[in-house]
């Protein structure tokens, strides 16, 4: 059985291996199908994003796919970069420069923790041919960090403080995977796929 995540991001199919591995599905991404278009993700919440990405991905294969669309919101700045997060510092945005653009936003922010409360938000759309497709979602709540610090995770896991000491790039993929959003919306979408999967 293979389920197809409609993404080019290698941090997200490396989170979706780890969780999917005694589910039974062998997991593609969008670099295994090079065949097929890029996806313009022209939604204006993440909902309709991640359907973009899941819905056409399927149509066109055929198959099982996930589509993930998730993001960075910081309350100080009203919920940005949000479904921007990847495009934050375009046009050749980069990790490190998105990284760069949010902490040279907050940098007027006082340096209370609380000022620079912050979530990550995924939205996980599960789509198949003909029918219709099943949507999940969850956050994750921190603060943003003074600076970068720690090698795993991607995006903006260096700045993304779990707790008064350690980043979302100081913790393991396992211990990510157990309180992130990706890894809290996963478990929901492992719960309800077998059901949905019948219908
Ligand atoms: P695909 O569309 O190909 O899936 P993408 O990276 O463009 O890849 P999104 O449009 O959903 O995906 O943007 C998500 C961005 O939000 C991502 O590039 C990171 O900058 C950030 N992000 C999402 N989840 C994250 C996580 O777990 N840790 C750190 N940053 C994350």
């Amino acid at each position: 059985k293979t389920l197809i995540v409609a993404t080019r991001n290698a941090g997200k199919t490396r989170e979706f291996k780890k969780l999917f591995a005694d589910f039974g599905y062998e997991i593609k991404d969008l670099t295994d199908y090079p065949e097929l278009p890029e996806i313009e993700e022209t939604g204006s919440t993440f909902e309709e994003n991640a359907r973009l990405k899941a819905e056409q991905i399927s149509e066109i294969t055929g198959e099982l796919v996930v589509g993930d669309d998730s993001g960075l919101c910081v309350d100080v700045l009203g919920g940005l970069p949000g479904i921007w997060s990847h495009r934050f510092s375009a046009p050749n945005p980069t990790d490190e420069k998105n990284i760069t653009k949010l902490l040279h936003e907050l940098a007027p922010t006082a340096i209370t923790p609380e000022k620079r409360s912050a979530h990550f938000h995924t939205t996980l759309v599960a789509a198949k041919p003909g029918s219709e497709s099943l949507v999940v979602e969850a956050d994750w709540n921190g603060y943003i960090g003074l600076t970068p610090k720690g090698e795993n995770g991607f995006g903006y896991d260096p700045i993304f403080l779990v707790d008064a000491f350690r980043t979302a790039a100081e913790l393991s993929d396992e211990e990510k995977n157990k309180v992130s959003h990706r890894g809290k919306a996963l478990q929901k979408l492992m719960k309800e796929l077998p059901a949905w999967l019948e219908k």
